[in-house]
């Protein structure tokens, strides 16, 4: 990838909503053991400069705390959460029932069923209670999916999500030259 932070360099930054400190996206997670997996997506986070907190918030664990922190989201500056967990991962599911913010499944293999036990589990919610499930343990796209979702409204997030994009692709170009070498 190109340093795209470099591209950046003079370009005017617009107006933010949320102060820079404030996070926007909230990565929840079902355990520590997750943690391994998330990290590439907090990577993407860091990198397009989208302030975010993780918390460990187990549907089956801690259930009150992930009632009381979901619940209490939307009146922070949280806009999208991202709900990684292993197993029966019922943590984005039962997160998405008590929030109106869009929330994004991160399926994270876990157990002996390689996580196409979360996966199925993320995906078969019921009608009116959705979740933006993305693959097993591709915490990218579950970051970048966040930051299209930020970048909707928030023309800066916008500008670098579509330098980075440029960025690969310019990589990906970089590549198919190098097959003619
Ligand atoms: C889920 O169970 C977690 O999200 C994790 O992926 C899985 C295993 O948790 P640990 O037993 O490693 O804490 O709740």
């Amino acid at each position: 990838l190109i340093d795209f932070v470099d591209d950046l360099k003079g370009k005017p930054l617009g107006p933010r909503n949320v102060a820079e400190e404030e996070p926007l996206v909230a990565v929840i997670m079902g355990s520590d053991s997750d943690l391994p997996v998330v990290k590439a997506g907090l990577q993407i986070l860091e990198k397009l400069k989208v302030p975010f907190t993780t918390r460990i918030t187990s549907a089956h664990r801690t259930p009150d705390w992930l009632r009381e922190f979901s619940k209490s989201a939307g009146d922070t500056s949280i806009r999208v959460i991202i709900g990684a967990a292993g197993g029966a991962a019922h943590l984005p599911g039962m997160c998405a029932s008590w929030t109106q913010l869009p929330v994004i499944g991160l399926p994270v293999k876990a157990t002996h069923l390689d996580g196409q036990d979360s996966l199925w589990s993320m995906t078969q919610m019921p009608r009116g209670e959705p979740v933006a499930t993305v693959g097993i343990n591709n915490s990218t796209n579950a970051a970048l999916l966040a930051v299209r979702i930020i970048g909707a409204t928030d023309l800066d997030v916008r500008e670098r999500l579509r330098v980075w994009m440029e960025g690969n692709e310019k990589e990906v170009l970089r590549k198919d030259r190098q097959l003619l070498e």
